[in-house]
């Protein structure tokens, strides 16, 4: 592991799923590798917000990545608005995969079903992730296991530049994604059959990084489980226990095995569940407390952009010029 990149999308209430399925390898890979941790809020743009919000959830997010454990003085974190390289690559990167392949997109056909609004960017989004990942010629991604078609796509974009160039025009990116049991796909606490969403409009069915310990509680009580009462890992048949035996597991360090091993219902189980989840919260909602002083998180996100400038400027100018591009004398 060389050179790593994954961004988020500073839409409110940040999930468990998104700490546990990324944020937490993030936290991870920055002393194993050159980490750039990207907001992203041109993402974010593809469904249409209200703009005072998006400012406020960019700096959030920000603020989440630091309190989560990142070290900015280790890692890069950035806003992908204040890196134009992103968009110019973007384009670069439309140009460069075929209508179909998007077509193809399940994410898009997902959220273009539930969206009122269903704008051009939503359908050409992984073009422009893989314009994200492409410029730091990036080796790792670590991401939850829904972004694996998109990761997918980023890959085959930069097989066919670099077949069609004859040489390593641009690094292949390989994924970075946890298998199920550690954290690749946490479930809806209401619908154990669909992963955790932000967007999800039933607030039971998610845990919120920022939600308070008496809420965790509640979400985790009312839980749906099933009529057997055996703690006991099966995703096919006890899909809300198993995920919630996958939640314990990392918030605690229990094994599944250990875990299965311990309980004789679910009473229990639930409450120990939901105070290993405060337990993890906790300090990082604290940290994020004390970064909402003004000015401390811009600087951040100021010296991550010079950062982020700074490697990506040469490779969206390599990938220019590759493609005939005239360069300003
Ligand atoms: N349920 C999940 N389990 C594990 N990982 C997850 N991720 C998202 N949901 C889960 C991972 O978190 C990162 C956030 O990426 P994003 O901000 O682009 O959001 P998303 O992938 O569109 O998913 P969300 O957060 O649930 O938002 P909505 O509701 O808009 O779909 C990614 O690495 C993702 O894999």
């Amino acid at each position: 592991i060389k050179t790593v990149f994954s961004g988020m999308q500073p839409t409110s209430g940040v999930t468990l799923g998104n700490y546990l399925g990324a944020m937490r390898n993030f936290v991870k890979l920055q002393h194993q590798a050159k980490c750039f941790f990207c907001v992203v809020d041109l993402h974010a743009l593809t469904v249409p917000k209200d703009p005072a919000e998006l400012r406020k959830n960019t700096l959030d997010m920000a603020r989440i990545y630091v309190a989560a454990g990142i070290d900015p003085n280790v890692a890069t974190i950035f806003a992908q608005s204040h890196v134009s390289a992103h968009a110019e690559m973007g384009w670069l990167m439309e140009v460069s995969c075929y209508y179909g392949e998007l077509q193809r997109m399940t994410q898009f056909k997902d959220k273009s079903a539930k969206n009122e609004v269903v704008t051009t960017g939503l359908f050409t989004y992984p073009a422009l992730m893989a314009a994200d990942i492409l410029l730091y010629d990036t080796t790792h991604v670590p991401v939850g296991d829904d972004q694996k078609q998109h990761l997918e796509l980023t890959r085959d974009i930069a097989i066919r530049l670099n077949n069609r160039f004859g040489r390593e025009l641009v690094v292949v990116p390989e994924p970075y994604i946890p298998p199920r049991e550690a954290g690749g796909r946490i479930m809806s606490l209401q619908d154990p059959t669909q992963k955790m969403s932000k967007s999800d409009p039933d607030e039971s069915a998610t845990i919120h990084m920022l939600d308070t310990p008496d809420v965790i509680r509640k979400k985790i009580k009312r839980a749906v489980t099933d009529s057997e009462s055996e703690v006991r890992y099966d995703p096919e048949k006890k899909p809300g226990v198993s995920n919630l035996m996958v939640i314990l597991s990392l918030c605690t360090g229990m094994s599944l095995d250990e875990i299965a091993g311990r309980y004789t219902g679910y009473g229990q189980f639930k409450k120990d569940v939901a105070e290993a989840v405060v337990t993890t919260l906790e300090p990082i909602q604290q940290r994020y407390r004390e970064l909402c002083e003004p000015g401390v998180i811009e600087e951040i996100l100021e010296k991550g952009a010079a950062e982020a400038e700074a490697v990506s400027t040469p490779v969206l100018r390599r990938v220019q010029d590759a493609l005939g591009l005239l360069p300003r004398t």
